[in-house]
């Protein structure tokens, strides 16, 4: 056995330069080539080869030290016929720590290396971005697919070390991965973060804890279920007018009679004529379940935030008790005195805007269902009868499907029937 020393080969135009990463530690077997230390200029970085086989049995250089040429670094046992003088080794050292250039765009077509390419000292993509790690991090990013320009590094300067990038597969594979900070690098890109008070007074309040809770479903269905909305409008001045016919009974029971209860229905007729909208797609997304009760989630705005109870077996019930049903739940919801129950079961949901204006929406699937509608108000209209303009309440209204589970064309036909049986309710009843 031999020690052989180990120096700072020469490092170009710089009196000095940083050691940003120490890749061995006392007692490391390192083949030839194999990387023993991290350099940094203003210009590249750049991982210094072990010109020897053997043991490190010395390491005399740490972490944000400046070294010069010649510098005596390591010390490595080697045996007898191993030993060799590392000038050839380390000859390109100089040319790689001055020439690089400062910024480049990173070439997709290099995100993936194989091992070997992996072990080049540098290239180009590594040189061009615009954060910290060393080329071997750089590597094992790649291989696992994460996009370094988007995590924080913990070492020194922010220097994204292995540790860094093995934490952030961690957290999105366990899932606690903010869905508004995919700060991972893998998933989402980031929005930029920006200082708004640099452009005027700003106050920050915290989100609540229901929009916090609604957001994390309405985020995750945005991003699993292709949406696809539906826009149509139907005649509703017949049903209304029933419905007007019938308030004074309603009031005289307590109850408030509104356009919503009718959809419920004709919703649940449509529902029955195509069960693939009161279903839900099983977890490995191979099979339909299709659900034989009829639980409408009615979309509620409370102060707190949007709550989803839901109304149960929408089929058996007339449009007094669902009135009565819908009254209790929504007053339940903005109380907050909801339970786990009177939130489970939906099979489809309505999101009613109709109160409050608008003219189409795209509502947001209330995912594992597979679809939801929007209600927009209801306007008079002039409407050709193909003599003349006669006044009709027209409501405009939307369905939004998860294309996985249902094609256009059903999409169509179901919200063009639900349209239908508003348009002459006493189709309800065939
Ligand atoms: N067209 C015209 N008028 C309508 C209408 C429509 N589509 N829907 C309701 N109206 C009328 C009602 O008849 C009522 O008028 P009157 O008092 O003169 O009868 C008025 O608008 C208010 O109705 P309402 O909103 O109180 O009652 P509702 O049964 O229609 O809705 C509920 C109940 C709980 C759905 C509703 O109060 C609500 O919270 N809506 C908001 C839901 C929401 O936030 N959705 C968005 C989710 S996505 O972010």
């Amino acid at each position: 056995m031999t020690i052989q020393k180990i120096n700072i080969p020469d490092i170009g135009d710089f009196d000095t330069v940083e050691v940003i990463e120490v890749l061995v530690s006392k007692g490391d077997i390192v083949a030839i080539d194999d990387s023993i230390l991290t350099l940094e200029s203003d210009k590249a970085t750049m991982e210094i080869p072990s010109p020897v086989a053997g043991k490190i049995s010395k390491i005399l250089v740490e972490v944000g030290g400046n070294v010069a040429e010649g510098d005596y670094v390591f010390d490595i046992e080697v045996s007898a016929t191993n030993a060799v003088p590392q000038v050839e080794k380390v000859e390109k050292v100089a040319e790689k720590l001055s020439t690089a250039p400062t910024v480049e765009q990173p070439n997709p077509q290099e995100t993936v290396k194989s091992s070997t390419e992996s072990k080049k000292p540098i290239n180009n993509q590594e040189m061009g971005a615009k954060f910290h790690a060393s080329p071997s991090v750089r590597a094992f990013a790649r291989k696992l697919g994460v996009d370094l320009a988007n995590l924080s590094g913990t070492g020194p300067k922010g220097r994204i070390k292995q540790v860094d990038i093995e934490l952030a597969v961690k957290e999105v594979i366990s899932g606690n991965v903010p869905a508004s900070n995919q700060s991972t690098g893998i998933g989402l890109p980031p929005i930029p973060e920006i200082d708004f008070s640099k452009f005027g007074k700003i106050e920050t309040e915290k989100i609540g804890r229901i929009k916090k809770i609604s957001g994390k479903f309405l985020h995750a269905s945005w991003l699993n279920s292709p949406h696809v909305t539906q826009f149509d409008e139907c005649d509703i001045t017949e049903m209304d007018q029933f419905r007007k016919d019938q308030k004074p009974m309603a009031e005289k029971q307590g109850i408030k009679l509104t356009p919503l209860v009718f959809v419920m229905k004709a919703v649940v007729k449509a529902l029955q004529d195509y069960p693939i909208f009161n279903a839900s797609l099983s977890p490995d997304g191979q099979s339909i379940i299709k659900k034989g009760y009829y639980n409408i989630g009615i979309a509620v705005d409370t102060p707190n935030g949007l709550m989803v109870p839901v109304v149960k077996e929408v089929d058996k019930k007339g449009v007094y008790e669902l009135s009565r049903d819908l009254m209790a739940i929504s007053a339940k919801a903005r109380e907050g005195k909801l339970s786990v129950a009177d939130m489970s079961g939906g099979t489809f949901t309505i999101s009613s805007l109709g109160g409050i204006g608008g003219t189409q929406f795209t509502p947001i699937i209330n995912a594992p269902e597979v679809a939801i509608m929007g209600l927009s108000k209801a306007k008079m209209q002039p409407v050709w009868d193909g003599a003349e303009f006669i006044p009709r309440l027209i409501m405009p209204y939307s369905v939004s499907y998860d294309h996985r589970a249902i094609d256009g064309a059903e999409g169509c036909r179901f919200t063009v029937a639900v349209g239908n049986y508003l348009a002459d309710l006493r189709q309800l009843i065939l």
